[in-house]
């Protein structure tokens, strides 16, 4: 363990790097996959099985925390980490992407974003401080800088305002942020699909002299080459002894292309929420347990799985447990997807290790393509 934040970059090959975070509450392997828990709770899954699948970190939104149950109110609860009981790093969203996507009666400018609450309706306002400050309270040992995400496609003008309020918005938020050795504050590049916007996005950040920087502003509705191109863009600028972090992304096979382009973290939603609607994710690619195809099939989704969520259940039970729209379905199927990305993950980072991570990439890749069987 670690009294400052710390990333060390172990190895290298071609562009895909196998390292490490160190902070005080914890190590975080890389590269790393975040499970989403938003509320404050990683959905239908116990921490401690989040734990053992091989979680490092996990993540939460301030836009959420600050509505329910309030930033304050969990300061006085001991933080977050106490009150969920994961003792564990967590990385903190900065609110303004689940603003734009959430809340109603957005209105953003200079000084920060207004906006309704989803849940009562009561009207709040966030600045870059004021994220900074919820994030803070919420002992969130790696904390976002409040951006503005735009979505694709979007004129350029609009992406250049985004951007440049955004590069405004990362001074703030480090002057808010100050010096904290043991955790740190993430930058984001935005700049949508403009290759000039990304690189000045990048390239002020860098200036910023941040502890890591995140990709933003990506799979928000551009086809998957034009992402891995603003990657391709982006990453060289970027200083090679910090984490890169490409938020809200994505499918396994994202995740091996922009781990071969140097992204060192991610988060996504996808194995909670697409178990939770009865999708699986196995070696073989992705299986709806709700097809009828299912009803009788005796067969686990993978009897070579660690998991006991795909080993020790047969598809049958799975299927009719989500059909029943039981809990129990979600929660089985939110554990099998989350150990599936744990491992590959896992297997990532040995294949950097042993130099093989080109093969890996390609058999992945591959025993996905044949599909289920
Ligand atoms: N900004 C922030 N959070 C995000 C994004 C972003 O651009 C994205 C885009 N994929 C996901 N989550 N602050």
């Amino acid at each position: 363990m670690s009294e400052t934040f710390q990333f060390n970059l172990k190895k290298v090959e071609g562009s895909a790097r196998l390292g490490e975070i160190t902070m005080p509450r914890g190590t975080i392997r890389t590269p790393a996959f975040m499970p989403v828990g938003t509320v404050g709770t990683v959905k239908a899954m116990y921490l401690d099985q989040v734990r053992d699948s091989g979680a490092d970190i996990i993540l939460g939104n301030t836009y959420h925390l600050m509505l329910r149950p309030g930033p304050e109110r969990v300061a006085r609860l001991g933080g977050l980490h106490e009150l969920i009981r994961w003792p564990h790093p967590i990385l903190t969203d900065s609110g303004g992407f689940q603003v734009m996507s959430l809340s109603s009666l957005r209105k953003l400018d200079e000084q920060g974003v207004t906006f309704k609450s989803h849940v009562d309706g009561s009207t709040h306002h966030m600045s870059p401080e004021r994220s900074i400050e919820i994030q803070g309270l919420l002992d969130s040992d790696i904390q976002m800088q409040l951006d503005e995400c735009v979505a694709l496609p979007a004129e350029p003008k609009d992406i250049e305002r985004a951007m440049e309020m955004s590069l405004r918005w990362a001074e703030r938020c480090r002057v808010a942020f100050g010096e904290q050795p043991g955790k740190a504050m993430f930058g984001i590049v935005q700049g949508g699909d403009v290759q000039a916007l990304r690189v000045r996005s990048a390239e002020g950040l860098k200036q910023l002299d941040l502890k890591g920087y995140a990709v933003g502003g990506l799979a928000v509705g551009e086809p998957q080459p034009v992402m891995l191109d603003m990657l391709d863009i982006t990453l060289p600028v970027l200083p090679t002894e910090k984490p890169r972090y490409l938020m809200g992304v994505g499918t396994p096979d994202d995740i091996l292309k922009s781990v071969a382009r140097g992204i060192d973290m991610f988060d996504c939603v996808m194995p909670t929420r697409s178990g939770r609607h009865g999708l699986a994710f196995t070696r073989r690619g992705k299986v709806n347990i709700r097809n009828a195809r299912h009803a009788e099939d005796s067969r686990p989704l993978d009897e070579e799985s660690t998991c006991p969520a795909a080993r020790d259940y047969s598809r049958a039970y799975l299927h009719h447990l989500v059909r029943s729209n039981e809990a129990l379905g979600g929660m089985l199927l939110s554990w099998n997807n989350l150990h599936y990305y744990q491992e590959l993950m896992q297997g990532i980072r040995k294949s950097i290790a042993e130099g093989r991570f080109r093969d890996f990439y390609a058999e992945t890749l591959e025993n996905w393509a044949q599909g289920d069987i």
